[in-house]
């Protein structure tokens, strides 16, 4: 008889930073408390500096550096990176504040498989630059949104979002470190309503969370 529970290995990731990797961090601690059922196979970084791959060392975590700059396309880029996840075998790959444009090919091959946080309140201002564009364009709430990621830029189905406040006094550094306490909140929920097999992308591109089709985001702040 067995005397030890045995672990659940939990959904296998590969998650791909650029920077500091704070969204890679809430995913350690929440594996770590016991509450996300993931098994981080490999953080991987275009940017041999960022400092998410300290965090995934203190975690032993194994990690990889892929750096654009070594590649004379994004094609090739590309090509190369999507082996290099492949051999990890992840169930869902996890774009956490990964800043390098992901081709169409790319993209195919993990479709499904593949989330984004984008720090905005999707469809408003995709891209780069969202803080900064929100105060200037005079809004009074601003955000982060969950994504399956598709081949249109921060334009694929949107699943978990959070609103903040724009206060008064605000600059782009203080809003974005609002937005990122939301983002820790949200990101790791969303992975676990995925592990869980409760949201899935549906073969027409909806995504689907307890088989009910997600029109609009689920709002976190009203969870
Ligand atoms: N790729 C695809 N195909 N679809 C998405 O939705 C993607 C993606 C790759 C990254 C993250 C996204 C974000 O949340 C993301 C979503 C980078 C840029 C960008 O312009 C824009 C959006 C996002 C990530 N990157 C520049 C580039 O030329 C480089 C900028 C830099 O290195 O600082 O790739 O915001
Ligand atoms: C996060 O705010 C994330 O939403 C954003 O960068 C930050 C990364 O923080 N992502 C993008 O802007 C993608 N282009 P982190 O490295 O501390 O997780």
């Amino acid at each position: 008889m067995e005397t030890h529970a045995r672990q659940r290995p939990g959904l296998s990731l590969v998650v791909l930073i650029s920077g500091s990797g704070s969204n890679l961090q809430a995913l350690i601690d929440g594996q770590l408390a016991g509450d996300l059922p993931i098994d981080i196979r490999a953080v991987v970084s275009n940017r041999a500096d960022a400092f998410g791959l300290e965090r995934a060392r203190r975690a032993d975590l194994t990690t990889r550096v892929l750096d654009h700059r070594d590649f004379s396309s994004r094609a090739a880029y590309d090509a190369e990176l999507a082996p290099l996840i492949q051999d990890f075998a992840p169930e869902l790959v996890i774009l956490a504040g990964f800043m390098r444009i992901l081709t169409p090919t790319f993209v195919a091959r993990f479709h499904g498989r593949m989330f984004n946080i984008h720090p905005s309140l999707l469809p408003k201002f995709p891209g780069l630059h969202t803080h900064q564009r929100a105060i200037d364009s005079g809004e009074r709430e601003h955000g982060a949104t969950v994504h399956f990621v598709t081949e249109q830029l921060d334009g694929g189905p949107a699943v978990l979002q959070a609103r903040v406040p724009v206060l008064p006094g605000d600059d782009a550094e203080t809003l974005a470190a609002r937005v990122l306490q939301q983002e820790h909140l949200i990101y790791p929920l969303a992975i676990r309503w995925f592990a869980a097999g409760r949201l899935r992308l549906a073969n027409d591109g909806t995504p689907l969370l307890d088989g009910n089709a997600l029109h609009t985001p689920v709002q976190f702040n009203q969870l």
